[in-house]
């Protein structure tokens, strides 16, 4: 089915990330199977339900009623702190490629989080993650989602509903007329990554089996103009912060410079120079 077309075999040569690569820029989404092998997917599973326990230990809660119909759906917040497994993760380089084919050397870590949509969960608002962050017109991937599947995915337990071609929507009056009629879902074996343009339109699917759950963590990235989803500053615990390296302090915008790399362009093209330059000559 067309929602599996894009799907490459990561362990094939590189013509298999160029094609997802493509597929990502040109749709707004592509899969990569077999990041992960099955008893990877499995551990990372295992560590994400400990997560879950640790995130309640601190007085949180795994429903969001803003976000979900009921508490079927267990989120998980504040990875990063919580387990070394999640910060390996968020920066390996299949994804920050996948990353960087839509938003080019300068982007951030916006944020890691987890669903599990468990059976009875349901769909939450359709929406598009750039437009939760980013006011319209959507001209231009400004961020992406990498989606690491640790459970098998499909329509039933709940995979991802998207609609195709979505990420051409610049403003939420050209949606259209019932746009939750042509979603269509992500489906991927466990141990897969899906990348998702940020302007794609989606929501989560309802798990309507028995007992099979739907784990996905989300690995949210945007460009280093936007402020990120959250405070890494207030996120991230002192002994987390100071065990952090040089690589990861910067994609997390921990350092105390911000915001430079559009600036730095505009300096270096010395606008206005020129003109004066001949000018002067011209005296
Ligand atoms: O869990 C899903 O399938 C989608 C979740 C989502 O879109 C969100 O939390 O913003």
């Amino acid at each position: 089915m067309e929602a599996t077309k894009a799907t490459i075999d990561s362990r094939q040569a590189g013509d298999g990330l160029a094609q997802a690569r493509a597929h990502l820029r040109a749709e707004g989404w592509c899969v990569v199977p077999a990041v992960l092998r099955p008893e990877e997917a499995a551990a990372v599973l295992e560590r994400l339900w400990a997560a879950a326990d640790e995130f309640r230990s601190r007085g949180r809660d795994t429903y969001m009623a803003r976000l979900d119909p009921n508490p079927s759906n267990v989120r998980v917040f504040e990875l990063l702190d919580i387990d070394p497994v999640f910060r390996d993760l968020i920066r390996r380089p299949i994804a920050l490629e996948l990353v960087r084919t839509l938003l080019g050397p300068e982007f951030l870590i916006s944020n890691f989080t987890a669903n599990i949509a468990r059976p009875g969960s349901g769909s939450m608002s359709l929406h598009s993650d750039q437009a939760l962050v980013v006011p319209e017109p959507w001209l231009e991937p400004w961020s992406i989602n990498v989606i690491w599947c640790l459970t098998d995915v499909y329509f039933e337990n709940g995979a991802t509903l998207f609609i195709p071609r979505s990420h051409e929507v610049t403003r939420l009056a050209e949606l259209g007329p019932d746009p939750a009629a042509r979603l269509r879902p992500f489906e991927a074996r466990a141990g897969s990554v899906i990348a998702m343009d940020g302007r794609v339109w989606h929501t989560s699917g309802a798990n309507v089996t028995a007992d099979a759950d739907r784990a996905l963590l989300f690995g949210y990235y945007s460009r280093s103009f936007l402020r990120p989803q959250v405070n890494w500053n207030a996120v991230l615990s002192p002994q987390v912060q100071n065990a952090l390296d040089p690589e990861l302090r910067e994609l997390l915008g921990m350092d105390a410079v911000a915001n430079r790399g559009v600036g730095a362009k505009l300096l270096a093209a010395n606008v206005g120079r020129e003109a004066s330059a001949t000018q002067g000559s011209v005296k």
